[in-house]
């Protein structure tokens, strides 16, 4: 059964009645503590044979010698007890008397054994040397073991064997021992339990037992954790002699289950040849892996596990783990079935799953969640944390001993794709960690046509885990019983220590990488061992017929039964004639809402608050409502500013974020705002977190000091990742749409890390996962001396990425249209120019009946213009959001005499309004700011551009014109004026770009902005550009589609729109 690649299989193994009687008292292991012994390190100097490396030994002697002098050898005991009996340093050895014929009655009273081993030092040599090796199987066991089920690869790229390992006799010379010491017993150090009852074994007995230990099925890698104790456990777990035994039942689980996993794939290989499935043949030991880590975190507590996982073995895994109806499962290989609800294509290996259910093995109740992910490999890793960390949040569970999540990986994604390294980086972090995640590798060897050497430089796939000092444990997937072994210690280390654990399941891939993919092209002698390869069950099956623990009529009536459930399912799903998507949900949000799905309402109430709200929200924001609490000096300025203005009344932007949390705290919803630096604010003008300025470590937030029943309020600084960070609160916001969950980036631009789970979960959610998500983006934005790149977070990506169509005025008539088209958009878009509707936009998030991704554009220099300010007056009860805000100055009072009407939206608002006044232009420029861009606030702009019947309308922003929103606002202002004018656009430029604010303090003052002066202007880096005429270009309902021939309209009209309009200048 074993394969031994090194010496011990050449050893003679001794029988227990051979090992040395006198060695054989128990262990007192656990009266063994450093602390009760006579430290042997300290007279180093003093004894010739005492070091810092022997002292170990020397310890060892020490122990042997308190239970029994006589079981050390007589230099050891006359050395002892004088040493007790206080013999300064450097008396108490003597050394052996020499062997003259005059002192040999005496060396026989005093050293009987001293014929057989006459040196002491080299005693002491060889027990070090013992130790050495028992230490390099611990370290570098993993790297002999026999993990490739084919036999023809290494699972950590290479061949050699190490040094230190005893691959044959004459390798003991590495260790200064040779073949005649085999046979020679060896005291066993505390740091091994090779020993089981023994606490000295021959040394031909300690190799052959780190080889089954170590060079087996199963490779440990563990040493680089730099914890004792969890080292102590890992080695007891995998060294103690025949630790790994399994009863029979167990043997006959665990075929069942393969049958399941085995029979499964071959089902829909015969019903649907030509589909991809992306199958686990090579690797269905996975469903018992999986099953057995469950079975274990049910048996210590858990009952609601999260997982997720790649393409690989997904359907299986739904039928087989979580337990979907099979009939769901394979009505989705029936191409004609109809989508009952939302939700696009790719149900059977993107969506997600949530079941609730016994545990057959614990009889307990357990939840299973498998969450929806997308073809981007790894990217739902820290998304199932975020919503692990969640539900136990939710559920009190502080130490993740009710929750707990499991990621599956593939070997080529594990080592290639940086966010798995992220996500290991936040499993530690207090606001982020889950508690330990057991992760499984499905090591294929091979990643769609790659062979790993070119996929990875580092020996294992796995090796990115070493960073947080999760042991891993390699294993070969042929070997069921050593799989189900590993998972069953993963599963006990993550319930002990609640830590991540990794096992890798060394496997191979039985077609290619989807079952009409042709292998041989690129991997043909791992394929040509393959096709000889015999399937696990058939292996595991024989194994168990021949020790007689199930019989062949046995094993074939298993599979007949399971082959039988399975066409049964089959005959049930071609009823199936609708697809219900929403069947296939990761988390539900029961009671939000009604049973069929939709809000319980299309109206949003008023945002504002009671005057005594606002007033104890600003108090307690504006000092510090502990006792005892020395905060900053600089902070007591900042504070007593806030408390100035809440006695005047009024908000800035830090006071209005704090009003809206506050309140929303006051309403039971959590609040979670995690991202880089969020506590203090990247700009200085949060301050969520109060540090004490003499204790260490003493925090106040005096947000949770509000209500005497509050929400709890999480403000977490998060680690300097956004792809992983972003993921996780996106996660986190999953669980609960009673929760506002809030990820800032620090510059706006950084969100770009976080592409993918922009582009693949927020944008398309509700479409692509049938899952609606409230999570919010605050993103810093704002043309302000960082260069164009990084002054921006772009939010010409978020608008190009909505889901409205342009060309199409909606009907304004219809009641609620607002929020009907929150309803209808995939997120929604602003950018606030007052702090006032920055605290509507908030609170408006979590008073919807409904939840969309809100992406907020927030400003830099605003958070502390003496402009940028909101009376409590707009935001007391009765007030709203305003989507815009329409010019209320000179200007609006005779419409008919302003020239020119402005659009803009965000702070280039102020800059706007401050260079109108210096050209006393206020009667004929009105200025309306655009506070929601997406979705489109047609019936508001209509209204405005109405109100000014002989404007001009254009469209100011301070980003360069292929940027910013103008893209975005141009076609729906113009189709909201049925294409009446055209709709110019402004920029307006900074003087110093470059000599901007810093990050910190973007309170520099700012320059004017650069306007056109009257008349042409040929600066390139003003825009210029703008749309034609009215009639230029089709109007809606003639026919015209938009797209080609309308855009060769709109371009050919363009140098007559030059031509006829002139160039206009901002405030011409
Ligand atoms: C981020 C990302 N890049 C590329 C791909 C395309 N792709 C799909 S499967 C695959 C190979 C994955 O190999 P591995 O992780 O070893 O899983 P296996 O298919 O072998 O189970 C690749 C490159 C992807 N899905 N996601
Ligand atoms: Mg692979």
């Amino acid at each position: 059964m074993f394969h031994l690649r090194t010496c011990a299989a050449k050893l003679r193994p001794l029988t227990a009645s051979q090992t040395v009687k006198t060695f054989s008292q128990n262990r007192p292991a656990a009266a063994r503590t450093l602390g009760q012994i006579r430290c042997f390190t300290t007279p180093v100097a003093a004894e010739p044979f005492l070091s810092g490396t022997s002292s170990n030994y020397v310890e060892e002697m020490y122990y042997a010698w308190l239970e029994n002098p006589k079981s050390v050898h007589k230099s050891w005991d006359i050395f002892f007890r004088n040493t007790n009996a206080g013999a300064p340093p450097g008396t108490a050895y003597q050394s052996p008397l020499p062997l003259s014929p005059g002192s040999l009655s005496a060396m026989a009273r005093a050293q009987p054994l001293v014929a057989a081993q006459p040196n002491v030092d080299k005693l002491v040599e060889d027990h070090l040397a013992v130790q050495s090796l028992i230490r390099a199987y611990q370290i570098r066991g993993h790297h002999v073991a026999q993990l490739d089920p084919l036999g023809i690869l290494d699972a950590d790229l290479d061949s050699s064997v190490p040094a230190d390992i005893i691959s044959s006799t004459d390798k003991l010379g590495f260790y200064g021992l040779d073949e005649s010491d085999l046979d020679k017993v060896f005291h066993l150090p505390t740091t091994t339990f090779i020993g089981g009852q023994e606490s000295a074994l021959p040394l031909r007995e300690i190799i052959r037992r780190l080889e089954m230990a170590y060079c087996q099925h199963i490779g440990v890698e563990f040493m680089f954790i730099n914890d004792l104790e969890q080292c102590q456990w890992i080695r007891q777990k995998f060294e103690t002699p025949g630790i790994m035994q399994f009863t029979n039942e167990e043997k006959r689980t665990l075929l069942a289950r393969l049958v399941r996993s085995t029979r499964f794939e071959d089902f829909l290989q015969r019903k649907w040849s030509s589909e991809k499935r992306f199958g686990l043949e090579g690797c269905e030991v996975l469903i018992p892996a999986l099953k057995t880590i469950i079975d274990k975190s049910s048996e210590n507590g858990v009952d609601y596990v999260i997982m997720g996982m790649p393409h690989r073995g997904r359907l299986n895994v739904l039928a087989n783990v979580i337990r979907k109806e099979l009939e769901q499962i394979f009505c989705q290989f029936d191409s004609k079935l109809e989508a009952a609800d939302e939700g696009s294509g790719d149900v059977k290996y993107h969506l997600g799953m949530y079941h609730r259910r016994i545990n057959r093995v614990t009889d307990r109740n357990i939840t299973l969640s498998l969450v929806a992910n997308p073809s981007h490999l790894e990217a739902a890793d820290p998304v199932v944390m975020g919503k692990t960390k969640a539900e136990q949040f939710y559920c009190g569970d502080t130490e993740g001993k009710k929750v707990m999540s499991i990621l599956l990986h593939g070997d080529a994604a594990f080592a290639g794709q940086g966010i798995v390294y992220e996500t290991f980086h936040l499993s530690d972090l207090p606001s982020y960690t889950t508690h330990g995640t057991v992760h499984v590798v499905v090591n294929n060897q091979i990643g769609f046509t790659t062979d790993p050497r070119m996929a990875r430089s580092s020996p294992y796939p796995t090796d990115v885990a070493r960073v947080v000092n999760a042991p891993i444990f390699h294993v070969n997937s042929d070997d069921p019983e050593a799989v189900m072994y590993v998972c069953k210690v993963a599963a006990e280390w993550r319930s002990t220590f609640h830590k991540d654990v990794v096992v890798d399941l060394v496997c191979y891939r039985r077609n290619g990488h989807n079952e009409m993919d042709e292998p041989m092209f690129t991997q043909p002698l791992m394929y040509k061992q393959i096709r000889k390869q015999k399937p696990v069950l058939q292996k595991y099956a024989e194994l168990l017929v021949s020790q007689g623990v199930v019989n062949q009529p046995e094993y074939e009536e298993e599979i007949s039964k399971y082959d039988k459930i399975c066409e049964e399912a089959f005959t049930r799903s071609k009823d199936e004639k609708i697809l219900h998507i929403k069947h296939w949900l990761d988390s539900p949000w029961p009671g939000f809402f009604t049973l069929d799905g939709q809000p319980r309402s299309m109206t949003c109430p008023s945002t504002g608050l009671t005057e005594d709200i606002l007033t104890h929200i600003g108090n307690v924001a504006s000092s510090v409502p502990v006792e005892n609490f020395t905060i900053h000096g600089g902070l007591s300025r900042i504070l007593k500013t806030r408390g100035e203005l809440v006695k005047n009344r009024t908000v800035d932007w830090a006071l209005a974020e704090y009003m809206a949390f506050g309140s929303l705290l006051k309403e039971g919803i959590h609040i979670r705002l995690s991202g880089q630096d969020v506590e203090r604010g990247t700009f200085s003008h949060r301050h969520h977190v109060l540090h004490d300025q003499n204790v260490d470590k003493k925090t106040c937030i005096p947000m949770n000091h509000l209500w005497p029943n509050q929400a709890p309020y999480t403000v977490c600084n998060s680690s300097l990742s956004e792809y992983g960070v972003l993921g996780f609160e996106l996660g986190f916001a999953m669980a609960s749409p009673n929760a506002l969950v809030l990820w800032e980036a620090q510059f706006g631009d950084f969100h770009n890390t976080a592409q993918c789970i922009i582009d693949q979960f927020i944008c398309p959610g509700q479409a692509k996962w049938v899952r609606q998500n409230g999570i919010v983006l605050l993103l810093p934005h704002g043309m302000e001396g960082m260069g164009p790149e990084h002054s921006s977070a772009r939010p010409e990506r978020f608008l190009q990425m909505c889901n409205d169509d342009p060309d199409v005025l909606p009907n304004l008539e219809e009641a609620n249209f607002d929020i009907n088209q929150l309803y209808d958009c995939n997120w929604v878009v602003v950018n606030c120019s007052t702090p006032g509707n920055f605290f509507h936009v908030l609170r408006r998030q979590i008073l919807l009946p409904f939840r969309k991704p809100l992406i907020i554009f927030t400003p830099k220099s605003l958070l502390r213009h003496p402009e940028a300010r909101t009376s409590f007056d707009e935001m007391l009860s009765g007030t709203h959001f305003q989507r815009v805000i329409p010019e209320d100055g000179l200007a609006a009072q005779n419409p008919e005499n302003v020239k020119r009407l402005l659009f803009c939206t965000g702070k280039v608002y102020y800059d706007l309004t401050r260079e109108r006044k210096a050209r006393g232009m206020e009667e004929q420029v009105a200025i309306t700011r655009i506070e929601q861009l997406s979705p489109f606030p047609f019936d508001l702009l209509l209204q405005e551009v109405q109100k000014y019947p002989n404007a001009e309308l254009a469209w100011c922003q301070e980003e360069h014109k292929n940027q910013g929103y103008y893209d975005y606002v141009k076609p729906r202002l113009r189709t909201t004026i049925n294409r009446a004018k055209p709709v110019w656009c402004v920029r307006t430029r900074r003087a110093a770009v470059g000599a901007g604010p810093s990050v910190a303090s973007p309170s520099r003052p700012l320059s004017p902005p650069q306007v056109c002066r009257p008349g042409p202007c040929r600066c390139s880096s003003h825009w210029q550009q703008e749309d034609p005429p009215h009639g230029a270009a089709a109007p809606p309902g003639h026919g015209l589609r938009p797209g080609r021939l309308q855009e060769l309209l709109v371009d050919s009209a363009w140098a007559t729109a030059l031509h006829s309009h002139g160039r206009p200048s901002l405030l011409n």
